[in-house]
């Protein structure tokens, strides 16, 4: 049997299962990768509380790791919520340890609910440990500005510059997603080199909890099928565009984009991209 590429996730669950580790293994299927998971924190709403983050112990992520690491193995890796300063340099030494040929770090910082999935006190570790090991960080406009000491950032010009100067941090590739830039979703890859932009339409619905975890995660599997990062992006691209054209609700609160759209629709975006050299 041809056995599917594996890709292993470090990051939060998300109970509703639209964002983290749901959203993450959810991609995984439907592009035909093997999923594995390391939860490093359970996110949950408590009405009465207010508490939403219950960290797992260091004990606990290290024998989630080592457990994938040992049944299966991992052609590439994904970072989502890692939390704490302490988390991030952990991983930053399993993940040297253990020689991935992809790492993409979704750079996590705050959810659609407002809920803080990063302290403060992390930003620091994750510019100086992880970001350097990446292949590609995936930063949307909030967090490359707070990567950038909160610069300012309103326009494709804008994120094209960002991603210039995030690549200072380390990462072979830095994809800053425009989701909330007016107009279409313009997103910026830079390579070195090169500079690519990735556009889709807007589409108007507010159901998109998950949509960078499910982005970044497609990225990851196709990493793992071989693809190379142009084509990785523009794949990833579509598959999150048709998710969140097909996104839905099933309450009064944001809903989830559908991580099925792509397989049971067929209808991949045609994502317009134009390159330059720099
Ligand atoms: O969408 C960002 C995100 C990532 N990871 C976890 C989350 C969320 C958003 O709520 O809960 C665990």
């Amino acid at each position: 049997m041809n056995k599917p590429s594996r890709v292993l996730t470090i990051a939060g669950s998300a109970a509703g299962g639209s964002a983290g580790i749901q959203a993450d293994l959810k991609t995984f299927q439907e592009l035909d990768v093997y999923g594995m998971s390391v939860v490093t924190a359970i996110v949950g709403r408590h009405p009465q509380t207010g508490k939403n983050v219950h960290p797992q112990t260091m004990e606990a992520i290290e024998a989630q790791f080592a457990t994938a690491q040992a049944q299966v193995g991992f052609d590439a890796l994904k970072t989502g919520m890692l939390f704490s300063k302490e988390v991030i340099e952990r991983t930053a030494e399993l993940i040297e340890s253990a020689e991935i040929d992809h790492v993409i770090v979704d750079p996590v910082m705050v959810g659609k609910l407002d809920s803080k999935l990063l302290k403060d006190d992390a930003i620091h570790a994750l510019k100086e440990k992880l970001i350097p090991l990446s292949t590609v960080i995936t930063p949307n406009m909030t967090e490359a500005s707070i990567l950038l000491d909160d610069r300012p950032l309103q326009t494709v010009a804008d994120l094209k510059q960002a991603a210039i100067d995030l690549h200072e941090l380390g990462a072979e590739y830095v994809l800053v997603k425009g989701g909330r830039l007016k107009g279409p979703a313009v997103d910026v890859l830079y390579e070195g080199t090169a500079i690519t932009t990735f556009e889709a339409p807007r589409i108007d619905t507010v159901n998109t909890s998950g949509a960078g975890c499910t982005y970044s995660a497609a990225i990851a599997a196709y990493l793992a099928k071989g693809k190379s990062i142009h084509d990785a992006v523009l794949l990833a691209k579509s598959f999150i565009t048709t998710a969140i054209e097909h996104s839905f609700t099933y309450t009064d609160q944001v809903g989830p984009t559908y991580h099925a759209a792509e397989r049971k629709y067929g209808e991949a975006y045609r994502i317009k991209e134009q390159t330059e050299t720099i």
